[in-house]
């Protein structure tokens, strides 16, 4: 599998201002989000359309569920030494706060 460039430090910064609702995680080779809905249901739905763009994006998040919190954490696999951030979690995180 070829790699994926891994965001240089500029990217980075790029991709926490214009997503600020993200932050890094496993240093800095991931990007987390903690969403709270209502209730089950309403996140739920919410997570059937992530599932829905993830797909079209080739793009697959790792989650957490509880009742109405959804923790996301976006990392390729194909960037960096085991995992690295790129333009793809990027696109992801923007597609993920588009839906809100
Ligand atoms: N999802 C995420 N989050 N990172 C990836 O690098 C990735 C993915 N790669 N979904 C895709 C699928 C890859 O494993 C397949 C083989 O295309």
């Amino acid at each position: 599998m070829p790699a994926v460039p891994e965001l240089d430090d500029t990217d980075r910064a790029r991709l926490l201002s214009d997503n600020p609702d993200w932050a890094l995680a496993r240093e800095g080779t991931a990007i987390t989000r903690t969403f709270q809905f209502s209730d089950f249901s309403e996140a739920w739905g919410f997570m059937s359309r992530v599932a829905l763009i993830a797909d079209s994006h080739d793009h697959h998040p790792e989650w957490f569920n509880v009742y109405a919190k959804v923790e996301i954490t976006l990392t390729t696999h194909d960037a960096g030494l085991s995992g690295g951030l790129s333009l793809r979690d990027a696109k992801m995180a923007r597609a993920i706060d588009g839906l809100l």
